[in-house]
């Protein structure tokens, strides 16, 4: 009888609860939806790497539109030899989305009709199933439009993901997106954007003319180039990244993969701060910091004297043998009391 009694008072209570959670189920979305439609509406600029967009000065949020291609294109993977990238908005990594905390953000994935495969795009930014791969999944000369709302500070990766998921990463096809806190990023003097990634060909680092994808090699995870911005040469010459002595830089480092974790360090320099995993904690007085595939971090540091910085991966045979090698041309003043240039030896007789 109690139970029975029991029962009842559960259905009589439970219904109209019921009612108002199916109420509360559609409401929000709906509100949410009209919500977003209220928003002020504003274009993202998109750099290609290593620059970044400038910071955000809103301090409200906004409907973002992000307007991407995919792109195959063929381009020297080092001087010498070509491959066939695929890309989004055609660098490797794929241009830096940055979107303030609470945007709801409106993707716009378009495949060009030169294109051979269907792409799409998975960014680790979105709370939902596929991070949005499953609304944007394209055949060439076609688009798709995919919405979310940034709930997540913090820096990002995309990807594509259509199979073989490894396949279209190994090509090029990754980048980040950057979420700003919504209290904004503290000012910085510079900023740069750059992500490693591992490329297979059949040929050797190197090995001169155009390179197809390596399969077997990528299953392996035995890559032929690891590199920085999608090249050999991409962060060293004319393209070696600059900053003053007593500048404030910071990067958004990322790594595409497929495969490789990257020992992230720059030579000559300590981290002053590390975002560590692309979040919003940090760590401090950092000489080398873990990225894996997938992953991302913010670092910060304080050129002290000029000359030139070297960015790698400190498993140094991808630096010195297969690519991942990049330079900082530091200019200013000298500051002998804190790096002295010349050696000071004498013969020991
Ligand atoms: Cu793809």
């Amino acid at each position: 009888m109690s139970i029975a009694c029991c029962t009842w008072v559960v259905k009589k209570v439970a219904l109209p609860i019921l009612a108002l959670a199916v109420c509360a189920a559609f409401a929000p979305s709906v509100f949410a939806n009209e919500a977003a439609d209220a928003l002020p509406v504003e274009t993202a600029v998109l750099l290609a790497p290593p620059n970044v967009p400038a910071p955000i000065t809103r301090k409200t949020p906004a409907k973002v539109i992000v307007n991407l291609t995919t792109e195959e294109m063929v381009r020297e993977i080092t001087p010498g030899t070509k491959y066939t990238f695929w890309t989004f908005g055609g660098t490797v990594p794929g241009q830096l989305i940055r979107v303030r905390q609470g945007d709801t953000v409106e993707l716009n994935l378009k495949n060009l009709p030169s294109s051979k495969l269907p792409h799409n795009i998975d960014l680790h930014a979105v709370s939902g199933p596929g991070g949005g791969a499953p609304q944007t999944l394209i055949a060439p000369g076609n688009q798709a439009k995919f919405t979310f709302k940034a709930l997540n500070p913090g820096l990002y990766v995309y990807h594509c993901a259509t199979a073989p998921v490894a396949m279209h990463i190994a090509n090029g096809m990754y980048g980040m997106i950057l979420v700003e806190p919504e209290e904004g990023m503290s000012p910085v003097d510079k900023e740069y954007y750059v992500m490693q990634g591992d490329f297979y060909t059949p040929g050797a680092f190197g090995a001169g003319g155009l390179q197809p994808f390596d399969m077997k090699r990528s299953i392996d995870e035995n890559p032929s180039y690891v590199l920085f911005n999608g090249a050999s040469n991409s962060l060293t010459g004319k393209n070696a990244l600059t900053a003053n002595v007593g500048d404030k830089v910071r990067m958004y480092f990322g790594s595409g993969g497929p495969n490789l974790m990257s020992s992230f360090h720059i030579i000559g320099a300590v981290f002053d701060r590390v975002y560590f995993e692309g979040g919003m904690k940090f760590q401090e007085q950092v000489q080398t910091t873990v990225v894996p595939p997938g992953g991302s971090a913010v670092v910060e540091f304080v050129p002290k004297v000029p000359g030139n910085l070297t960015l790698v991966d400190h498993a140094l045979s991808r630096a010195f043998h297969k690519g991942a090698i990049g330079i900082m041309s530091v200019s200013g003043e000298e500051h002998p009391e804190i790096y002295s240039k010349n050696a000071n030896t004498k013969s020991s007789e």
